[in-house]
């Protein structure tokens, strides 16, 4: 998104947030004909569930062609399911429902490479006008020969509505939806004249289906129609035999290409809904199934594109949405529901959270209540949506969650829920392996593969590099070259941070065969700066040039400048890990030599006047044009980075909290996750609650508990995710340390299944703010070191050795096999 958009999208979004605190009041003043809702409906039994007392809508779809704005207060009190390929955001209507539906590799535009032909030879004066401290000189002539063509890269987009309409009423008893976090179902209930109407939605993994379940406590009491519809350039029909199928093409992206081809959509897709009735009757009319007096109606979505990869748009997605259904209607409701909560329990039960009871109080209330600081089982809630929301968006063959994870409602939206690689996509995989879902970062690791490749031409067509790179955003079609302006996109250092979560993997899990698929992943990271890092003047330390700290501007007008602090830690952490990785396999002994060499005359982290963490080569932080500024690159090495620790280099964790005080704590929604992060990791449990108090709040936290950037942002969610399970466990420096930041709102509690490095999987207890009890089980047989506060232990282990530890002190009970 070009600079005045991206603009627009926070202004926009900042007013969502004004109006964030009316929406419950306003919730139901939505359509003149909603049903009067009667009686209050009881809490659902899991205590897992995200539940409501009023529809998100119930009004007719918009027409397609009304504008839409992304985020808007009815989608963001509306329920997310996914399968990591296919979302559904249910709406519950009661008149009204709607399922507003994804397919992650639906994006705008067509295999493309944007790398700009004048940019190798600005490249070496844009380096020169740096080093003059030219920078408003250099951003001009990278803005004019060095940025991508096109300058914007292509949107995620919607699949458009399906849309069912019952019969009007005047009223229902004892309305109720919700989101269950225990099997994955998104459930609605209402009785109307004595009969009991339950709604289940699922979207499953297993069977690449997404299932709607329809039933009555009475026979014969389910009338229906059901319609699609779709913004996309695209044909609805309803078949004879039941389905609604859309058949289209995906949307044109803006601008022409490097070579001036237009973007035209190269996509096709089809997206098909069978509507199967028992008892009853049902028929197609016009673009409409009708469904009269049925005893209960399944829904099966199902949805494809011709995506084969990157450079590959040759797929049927006929045939893949047949593959799909066709078995899946062969199915019973019961058969599909088991197999998907089978798939779905195998993540999600691994961890449990428990920081004290729910309240029989719906979530949007309680979010808006948690600044009161009473209801720390909401925080527990949204740990848990946030492996939801992970589990939900990012699996194993699919495409990783991007800025909204799976779920988007128009075909522009903010930031083109792209895949924003300075912060954004990384935060995304934050939970990933503290949380025990290691396999969600699979689409992760195949995205930074194909980057290896397209990153690869990048490097060598602008840089004349080896190796590759990857600057500050990519897209379906892995585009990797700087874009939107020279102030956020000329940064070189996204594809080395990609790298770092793979091999945090291997930190976690051990496994060399895995280690073996993402060496050269990390090696060719490694090799573009090898190739590109150039010498500063004053210490001959070698830097990034151009580049910039994420999209902060200095203050001389502009953010380009050379050997940003963020840069430095990054790479010292990638040469670091590619060396460590060589040794593990035993090759490329000339290359871990030259990692090295490089790595010593990387800039070392720098503490400036203000006895902050300096951003820059130059101690310019305290007159920086945005003091406050949501980025805060420069703390990168504290987390997720390991260059800074509050015990091994005290000095310098001061100076990342002299840096934090300076930034302030409250931020966008990814941002204020961030500090939470960092707080935890300087053992600040309370202030780091403080910050927590105001991501789940109303300003921050959706009625639906998605993030607000504002507008919706999922990084947010993930970030407090991870936040949370940094407050319990941290692994760090070779130690294991339990409860590090535990807030005094929290004195009793028990989480299980958290994961630490050296293949842990570790339980916890703790009473009064005290450790009751550690379980650690030790996956690998590795040493074994323990932290609790000040007292440090260390244990040999066996694989498969179980280890109980009492109190803080940490004393063993029962080591058993
Ligand atoms: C980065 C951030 C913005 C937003 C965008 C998607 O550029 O600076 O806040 O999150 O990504």
């Amino acid at each position: 998104m070009r600079n005045q958009s991206r603009h627009s999208a926070l202004t926009v979004g900042l007013a969502g947030v004004l109006t964030a605190g009316l929406v419950v009041a306003v919730a139901l003043a939505q359509s003149p004909t909603a049903p009067r809702l009667i009686g209050n409906a009881a809490p659902p039994s899991s205590s897992l569930s995200l539940w409501y007392r009023a529809p998100a809508s119930d009004h007719p779809l918009a027409p397609v062609d009304a504008p839409r704005q992304a985020g808007t207060a009815e989608w963001v009190r509306a329920l997310p399911v996914g399968n990591g390929r296919l979302g559904a955001m249910v709406f519950g209507g009661i008149v009204h429902e709607r399922l507003q539906l994804n397919e992650d590799t639906l994006w705008a535009g067509r295999p493309y490479d944007p790398i700009n032909p004048d940019a190798k030879n600005a490249l070496p004066e844009v380096r020169r006008l740096i080093a003059d401290r030219k920078y408003t000189d250099a951003a001009k002539l990278v803005g004019a020969k060095v940025m991508s063509r096109p300058l914007a890269q292509m949107p995620y987009q919607t699949v458009g509505d399906l849309a069912l309409t019952f019969p009007q009423v005047d009223s229902v008893e004892h309305y109720r939806r919700d989101l269950d976090l225990a099997t994955a179902t998104a459930h609605v209930s209402y009785v109307r004249s004595g009969v009991t109407f339950s709604r289940e939605v699922f979207a499953s993994a297993p069977d690449q289906v997404i299932v709607v379940r329809l039933t009555a406590s009475r026979p014969g009491q389910i009338s229906l129609e059901a319609r699609m519809q779709t913004p996309q350039r695209a044909t609805v029909e309803a078949t004879a035999d039941g389905d609604l199928v859309v058949r289209g093409v995906n949307g044109d992206g803006a601008g022409t290409t490097a070579d001036g081809r237009p973007m035209t959509g190269a996509l096709r897709f089809e997206a098909r809904v069978r509507v199967l009735a028992t008892g009853g009757t049902r028929r197609a009319r016009g673009n409409v199934q009708m469904v009269r007096d049925a005893d209960a109606v399944t829904l099966l979505i199902a949805a494809a594109t011709s995506y084969r990869s990157y450079e590959d748009v040759t797929a049927d997605p006929a045939a893949r949405v047949s593959a799909a259904l066709d078995p899946a209607s062969r199915q019973s409701v019961d058969t599909l529901r088991a197999a998907h909560v089978r798939d779905y329990q195998q993540l999600f039960t691994r961890v449990t959270l428990d920081l004290g009871s729910s309240k029989g109080v719906p979530t949007d209330q309680r979010v808006s209540r948690f600044g009161d600081g009473d209801d720390p089982g909401l925080a527990a809630l949204y740990f848990q949506y946030g492996r939801y929301l992970l589990i939900a968006s990012s699996r194993t063959g699919a495409q990783p969650a991007n800025l909204q994870g799976l779920w988007n409602e128009t075909m522009s939206p903010p930031w083109g829920s792209k895949y924003t690689i300075n912060i954004n996509t990384e935060m995304n995989y934050w939970p990933a392996l503290s949380t025990n879902l290691a396999e969600t970062m699979d689409p992760l690791t195949a995205m930074v593969s194909d980057l290896s490749v397209t990153g690869a031409r990048t490097a060598s067509q602008m840089y004349g590099a080896g190796g590759w790179v990857a600057h500050h955003n990519t897209d379906l079609w892995r585009a990797t070259g700087p874009i939107d302006g020279p102030q956020w996109g000329m940064w070189p250092t996204g594809g080395a941070w990609l790298t770092l979560p793979l091999w945090d993997r291997y930190e976690y899990s051990g496994d060399r065969e895995y280690l073996q698929r993402i060496y050269p992943l990390l090696k060719g990271a490694a090799q573009f700066f090898l190739d590109t890092l150039v010498e500063e003047p004053a210490h001959h330390w070698l830097v990034t040039s151009p580049s910039l700290s994420p999209e902060n501007p200095h203050p001389f007008g502009t953010s380009l400048a050379a050997g940003p602090a963020m840069d430095e830690q990054i790479l010292r952490e990638l040469f670091g890990n590619a060396i460590k990785a060589a040794d593990v396999l035993g090759v490329d002994e000339d290359l871990r030599q030259k990692w090295s060499a490089t790595r010593a005359r990387l800039v070392p982290p720098q503490i400036g006047s203000a006895g902050q963490l300096q951003e820059w080569l130059d101690d310019w932080d305290m007159q920086a044009p945005e003091m406050h500024h949501r980025h805060v690159s420069h703390l990168f090495g504290l987390f997720p980075g390991h260059d800074i620790d509050a015990r091994r280099t005290p000095g310098l964790a001061a100076a990342v909290k002299r840096s934090l005080e300076i930034r302030g704590d409250q931020a966008t929604g990814w941002a204020t996750a961030w500090r939470i992060n960092l707080w935890a990791r300087l053992a600040g449990g309370d202030h780091a609650y403080e910050i927590l108090k105001f991501l789940l709040g109303p300003e921050r936290t959706y009625p639906n508990m998605f993030d607000a950037h504002p507008p919706f942002q999922i990084d947010g969610n993930f970030g407090g995710t991870s936040a949370i399970a940094e407050m319990l466990l941290q692994c760090d420096d070779g130690e294991i340390r339990l409860l590090p930041a535990l807030p005094g709102a929290w004195p009793a509690g028990r989480v299980t299944g958290l994961r630490a490095r050296g293949g842990f999987e570790i339980d916890l207890a703790w009473t009064r703010g005290a450790l009751e009890r550690a379980t650690v089980r030790s996956l690998l047989g590795r040493p074994l070191r323990l932290r609790r506060g000040n007292t440090l232990r260390t244990f040999d282990t066996t694989r498969g050795a179980t280890l109980t530890l009492v109190g803080d002190d940490l004393q063993p009970q029962v080591a058993s096999r």
